[in-house]
């Protein structure tokens, strides 16, 4: 049954591509878009919600008709608006919408013109010609769906998790561990811990009591037999005393060790990772005469640690690494020179430097943006809608934007101790220029320049644009800078570290975009910036008030590109924030 909130926001993401696939009313597909960024950005699990009897209404993005949806959802396990759907258009028209190139109207083209209903039928109209004879299709686009299909399936080899699904569904196997369980120690180890960006397998460590299988006691089962009949097992891949694994019915694998006391701390170390830092960490160890495993570290056949992660390093001479940084790029180095990194942290978060409001393609008004960055402990909010440009978005041009700025000044006149900031996220036009005059830039208290079309440039050319674009005086931030979407559209080719060294001479910020599926910049283009003095945006993008929770994602990516608080731009109050903004 699909109960979790990933799985509920995909629902109506499949409702909303559907529906505009059919050609359905614009703003109805905009609602439920918005209703699955808003469920998604939840903190509380929806089944819950609904099973309190709590009104998912009073929920900003929800309406009463979606609100009934998703009672339906979490009773009935589906939606009966989406089966009927789906009973007249196949599923997999929705993987034709995930290639860059096909929107909504092609997709229904291709399936009304040559009856193409997923990817290998497209695939081999491709190749037979017959896409190219469809009216505005023609060789140039055929060549570039060509190699977006190629570039898919070779994705697809990969099945990685983002970080929002892996921590729902690794939240809830604790939770049902700890439950059903004689558990003493439990953690999630692996990619998960170091918060990598995408987490290909789950892995869970316990130390179990007795009675339970590696608890010291002799009964079978225990701790693995729960483990195995969790309700959402779709198959045993591996069943053992101290190790099993399974994969759920979502396709997610996890991996359950279950350890003795004395090497609960060793099995952590070791099983977080990331291999290449383990091998950092054994090689120190053999200078000293020591062994590092999963058990412990071992002088001859003595374990002289292992029941504690600390003294995992301390033994070695070295300071405890934090796991983000575990990926052998210099920490085991800093670790035993003292050198490691005071890492930001959440709490050393202000504000937030990059929001959308219903002026553009978000869904909420200044006022309930506003609201929700104070219920946050905010300083600040930068209101940063799209421009003209950007059409599909309603971005804004000169006059709505000045309307705007007088907008923002008479809200903040009500605010205490909280400001709006006056901001744009500007399109880099295709030459580089940015999208609104200099005249309303120069009125703004930042502005992000992201691109948003002409991402099939050569690498030479989309560095040059955007290198140009930071030539204006005006632009703050690069926004997106790679404009990757993790699991669907790779980053564009740029030469990163000509537009770092172009940004440290021009005094331009570089962003960290926090939503899940970007986590843009990447976390070793972050840590070259910090290198070069380059400060950092941790941003939301906000589309909601909810996604305003994206913020610690980006604080993750941060902490991996080893960022401290002083390189974050936004752990600064107002006052030292806003010199930092403006260049002219
Ligand atoms: P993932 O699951 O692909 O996102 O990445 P990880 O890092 O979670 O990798 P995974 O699940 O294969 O293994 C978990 C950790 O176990 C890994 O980060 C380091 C450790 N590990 C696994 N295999 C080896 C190995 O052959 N040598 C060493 N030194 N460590 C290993
Ligand atoms: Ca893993
Ligand atoms: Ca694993
Ligand atoms: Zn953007």
């Amino acid at each position: 049954m699909p109960v979790r909130n990933a799985e509920i926001a995909e629902i109506f993401e499949k409702l909303a591509d559907l529906l505009a696939i059919k050609g359905e009313n614009q703003f109805r597909i905009r609602a439920y878009r918005n209703a699955a960024r808003t469920i998604s950005g939840l903190q509380s699990g929806v089944r819950e919600l609904v099973e309190r009897g709590e009104e998912l209404s009073d929920y900003q993005g929800i309406g009463k008709a979606i609100a009934e949806k998703i009672v339906e959802i979490v009773e009935t396990g589906t939606l009966s608006q989406l089966e009927e759907l789906t009973k007249e258009l196949p599923e997999g028209l929705l993987d034709l919408l995930r290639i860059p190139e096909l929107g909504p109207r092609r997709v229904k083209e291709l399936y009304e013109e040559l009856e193409i209903t997923n990817i290998d039928a497209l695939a081999s109209a491709l190749e037979d010609g017959r896409v190219r004879e469809l009216e505005g299709f023609g060789e140039k686009l055929e060549q570039s769906l060509l190699s977006q299909v190629k570039a898919m399936r070779d994705r697809e080899e990969e099945h990685r998790l983002l970080l929002p699904a892996a921590e729902e569904v690794a939240e809830e196997m604790v939770a049902y561990l700890k439950k059903h369980g004689d558990v003493k120690r439990i953690a999630v180890a692996g990619s998960y811990r170091r918060r990598k960006q995408t987490v290909g397998d789950l892995d869970i460590l316990v130390v179990a009591g007795e009675g339970s299988a590696g608890g010291g006691g002799a009964a079978a089962g225990g701790i693995m037999d729960v483990f195995t009949g969790h309700e959402d097992v779709r198959r045993v891949s591996m069943k053992g005393e101290t190790r099993s694994s399974v994969v759920l019915r979502s396709g997610v694998q996890i991996d359950l060790r279950v350890l003795e006391a004395e090497s609960y701390g060793s099995a952590l170390q070791y099983f977080t990772g990331s291999k290449e830092h383990n091998i950092a960490v054994r090689r120190v160890a053999q200078e000293q005469g020591l062994k590092v495993s999963e058990y412990g570290i071992f002088r001859g056949d003595e374990q002289v640690a292992g029941a504690e992660e600390e003294e995992m390093y301390t033994t070695l001479g070295l300071a405890w690494v934090p796991p983000e940084l575990r990926e052998d790029r210099g920490e085991v180095e800093a670790a035993r020179a003292g050198a490691l990194p005071e890492l930001v942290t959440v709490e050393d978060i202000r504000g937030d430097l990059h929001s959308h409001t219903n002026a553009s393609d978000g869904s909420f008004t200044l006022e309930e943006m506003a609201e929700a960055a104070q219920a946050r402990g905010y300083e600040y909010l930068a209101v940063s809608d799209h421009s003209k440009s950007l059409t599909v978005a309603r971005g804004l041009d000169e006059d709505r934007l000045a309307r705007q700025i007088d907008d923002i000044a008479e809200l903040n006149e009500s605010f205490d101790g909280f400001r709006l900031l006056r901001s744009i996220e500007v399109d880099i036009l295709d030459d580089g220029r940015l999208d609104l005059s200099d005249e309303i830039l120069a009125r703004l208290d930042l502005v992000i320049c992201s691109i948003h079309s002409g991402l099939n440039k050569t690498e030479e050319k989309q560095t040059e644009r955007i290198i140009r674009a930071m030539d204006n005086p005006h632009c703050s931030i690069i926004g997106h800078p790679t404009g990757r979407l993790l699991g669907s559209r790779d980053a564009y080719p740029v030469n990163m570290q000509r537009l770092l060294e172009a940004a440290a001479e021009r005094g331009v910020s570089f962003e960290i975009n926090a939503q899940p599926e970007r986590l843009d910049l990447r976390d070793e283009d972050a840590h070259a910036a910090r290198e070069l003095g380059i400060r950092i945006s941790i941003a939301t993008d906000a589309h909601a008030p909810a996604n305003l929770a994206f913020m610690r994602y980006g604080v993750d990516q941060a902490r991996r590109g080893w960022l401290r608080t002083a390189d974050v731009l936004n752990t600064r109050p107002w006052s030292e924030l806003g010199p930092l903004l403006k260049r002219g």
